[in-house]
């Protein structure tokens, strides 16, 4: 069992509507089956021409063969074109496929995303909202501030931590990344200068450990209200984005899970029972700090999420596809930060914040208009499964501030069903 890392599984939740599998009664081998219960038509086995190791049943999970990074293949999508889909890393196991959509295509969902209620897109968090100072302060009783002041303290002048150039001094600089470290949460200079001064008693601009040591818990309650407060600046949230679902009854919609499963080698049947298609409008700043797309049930949460409910349930997404509607005049990478380096992902090594450190991560997608990127969220519980099983914690990934410009996509979400999770 992996170390789940230091990290919240914020994923987004989906609006619009919902679809319910309910019983699914027959498949291409008149088996009677429940959904989370496929099995594999025997006369189907075998590999097809995309490399899926599959076989047609209506609900076998497969995944693609990534061969190598850089690996590519041609497939046949459409009938008019070849698409070239190329291997970018195994961990997660990641595909880019430029010029999935047509320019036209990529123009047309955002006319039919734009006729649609756009709204702020949400985590499982919620929105961050703002207290009175007052009502922040009676939050914190109870916890030992003092304590929490010390072993901060401790944190911030450890050389292997933050205190890199070794001279027992914490600069602006080393402030802001321990900000980051600990609340998420990458501010600017200029925003974190109030707050590093609360710190800088004597303001020669460094921090001693002594300044640290004799802050008074009144002052450190202070700088954990600034920090709240910083958080509700949209720049700093986990997200800042505007999302939208698209109908399914567009033919677009219709076009393009049929292109989808024939690079996936999954049914339409389970492409057209996923969540609908997410369109993500993101303004200058807009971002999404690192996170997974999926959750897997632990022992209180085995059931995958259906309908519109998502307590006490998991998501379920087994692949994840983002469709690129536009090109971005700069920033708005999509980066997977610890891609292919499980070293990295164990130890931690990475920022959970994206806005000031897309460029550390590994692996990094420069949204291009009309590419698709698919990546598996899940491994199957058993070569040639029937189920889905574990998750891969190598596909935390998130979206690079938008630095100028607008970035249009859409994110694509195949649920399905793990052992025991019930039906999607
Ligand atoms: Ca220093
Ligand atoms: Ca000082």
């Amino acid at each position: 069992m992996v170390m789940l890392p230091n990290l919240y599984f914020i994923h987004s939740l989906r609006s619009g509507q919902a679809s319910v599998i309910s019983r699914v009664k027959e498949d291409s081998c008149n088996y009677t089956k429940k959904f989370w219960k496929p099995r594999i038509c025997a006369k189907n086995k075998g590999r097809d021409e995309a490399g899926h190791s599959a076989t047609n049943a209506m609900y076998r999970l497969v995944r693609l063969d990534g061969v190598k990074v850089g690996h590519v293949r041609a497939l046949n999508l459409s009938e008019d074109k070849a698409y070239r889909v190329v291997t970018r890393s195994l961990r997660p196991l990641l595909f880019q496929i430029p010029e999935f959509l047509s320019l036209k295509e990529c123009d047309e969902v955002i006319q039919i995303t734009q006729k649609q209620h756009l709204k702020d897109s949400e985590t499982v968090y919620g929105k961050a909202e703002g207290i009175p100072r007052e009502e922040f302060e009676k939050s914190l009783n109870g916890r030992n501030l003092s304590f929490e002041k010390a072993a901060l303290c401790r944190r911030m002048f450890r050389p292997e931590n933050l205190d890199k150039d070794k001279d027992r001094k914490i600069s602006l600089q080393e402030f802001i990344t321990m900000i980051d470290k600990e609340k998420r949460v990458h501010p600017t200079n200029e925003d974190a200068r109030p707050i590093f001064r609360l710190f800088d008693v004597d303001l020669d601009g460094l921090i001693v450990p002594e300044e640290c040591v004799n802050l008074t818990n009144a002052v450190y309650s202070e700088f954990l209200y600034n920090l709240e407060e910083l958080k509700l600046t949209p720049r700093y949230y986990l997200r800042f984005s505007e999302t939208a679902s698209l109908p399914r009854n567009e033919p677009l919609v219709k076009t393009l899970q049929e292109r989808i499963a024939k690079l996936t080698g999954l049914s339409r049947r389970l492409i057209e029972k996923s969540e609908p298609i997410q369109a993500v409008r993101y303004s200058t700043f807009g971002h999404y700090n690192v996170h997974y797309d999926t959750t897997f049930g632990g022992a209180k949460r085995t059931e995958c999420c259906r309908g519109t409910a998502y307590d006490d349930c998991h998501l379920c997404r087994f692949i994840t596809v983002i469709l690129y509607l536009n090109d971005v005049i700069k920033g708005g990478e999509t980066a997977f930060p610890v891609a292919d380096d499980p070293q990295k992902f164990h130890s931690r090594n990475y920022s959970i914040t994206l806005n000031k450190r897309c460029q550390e991560a590994n692996l990094i997608i420069k949204p291009k208009k009309g590419t698709a990127v698919m990546w598996y969220n899940h491994f199957l519980e058993h070569d040639g499964a029937d189920h889905m099983g574990g998750a891969d914690w190598m596909t935390l990934h998130g979206g690079c501030d938008v630095i100028e410009g607008v970035k249009w996509i859409a994110n694509v979400w195949l649920n399905a069903p793990v052992k025991s999770g019930g039906e999607i």
